[in-house]
């Protein structure tokens, strides 16, 4: 835990405020057994997230990309969410004005119940056809390789943000808006160096906002913030709430 006089002002802080913003990033859920990314446990054969979440990755070679996901769909159709997930589905039902930023893709926070939500990396269980752009879910586990669209047969790619390309601008400007109004932002298990959402404590410091991380490890957000707690997301979240 961090110094427990700043424990004891971040509840405190987080049952008087009236606008809270959240961020987080794959450590929320590690505890529901998802690998994070730049963990030991985020290897997947001996590639890197790196390597394989990139447009050249999946031109260069779809079906290999496709496997990955097939791996990671058939690990994350096991899970579900936990005390973390929840307790921010209580904390969005209490508070006036709140906005859950997620980076996961591995839609726990909406399977908890969180509305108020961007999931700004996007969701595993949409795909995208690259060549009409039309969206749809899709929860087969494993999909059929090469998945093709419905409508114009092109292939279809999930429906992730990969390193490189922008994010959605409803959800990026949502999410910008949400950091720079809050009275509290509470960033949970990211480490904090992939952008924009790197950028999300400095940005909610400067507007004027207590920032608050909970991380097993420090990370470059524990220096910009009022307070640092060092624990697991599942015990620490639901002990602040
Ligand atoms: C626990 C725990 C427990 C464990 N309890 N805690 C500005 C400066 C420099 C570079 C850039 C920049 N702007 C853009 C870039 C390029 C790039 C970028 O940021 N690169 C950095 C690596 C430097 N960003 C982009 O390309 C973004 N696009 C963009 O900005 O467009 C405009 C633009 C383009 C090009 C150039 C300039 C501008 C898009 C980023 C999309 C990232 N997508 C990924 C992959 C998705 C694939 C998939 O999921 O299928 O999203 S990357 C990967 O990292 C994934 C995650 O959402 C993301 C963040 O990872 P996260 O959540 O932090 O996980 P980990 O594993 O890193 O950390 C886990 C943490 O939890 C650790 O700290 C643990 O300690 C902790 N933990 N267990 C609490 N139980
Ligand atoms: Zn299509």
């Amino acid at each position: 835990m961090g110094h427990p006089a700043a424990v004891q002002e971040l509840k405190a802080r987080l049952a008087a405020a009236r606008s809270v913003a959240v961020l987080t990033g794959a450590g929320i859920s590690a505890d529901s057994g998802v690998p994070t990314f730049r963990g030991a446990d985020g290897l997947w054969r001996t590639y890197r997230a790196e390597d394989l979440a990139t447009p050249e990755a999946f031109a260069r070679d779809p079906r290999l990309v496709w496997e990955w996901y097939n791996w990671r769909r058939e690990l994350i159709v096991t899970r579900s969410p936990n005390a973390a997930h929840y307790a921010l589905v209580d904390l969005e039902r209490r508070v006036e004005r709140f906005w859950l930023i997620t980076q996961n893709v591995d839609g726990l926070h909406p399977a908890a119940g969180s509305q108020k939500l961007s999931e700004i990396h996007g969701n595993i269980w949409k795909v995208r056809c690259s060549q009409c752009g039309h969206v749809g879910t899709n929860r087969a586990v494993p999909i059929p390789i090469p998945p093709r669209c419905p409508t114009c047969n092109g292939l279809l790619r999930p429906h992730i943000v990969w390193f490189g390309e922008s994010l959605d601008p409803v959800d990026l400007e949502r999410s910008f808006s949400a950091v720079r109004s809050c009275e509290v932002l509470l960033i949970v298990g990211t480490s904090g160096i992939v952008h924009p959402a790197a950028s999300f404590a400095s940005l909610a410091k400067e507007a004027g906002a207590f920032v608050a991380e909970v991380n097993l490890d420090p990370t470059p957000n524990t220096q910009v913030v009022d307070v640092a707690i060092q624990g697991r997301a599942k015990d620490i979240v639901p002990a602040l709430l």
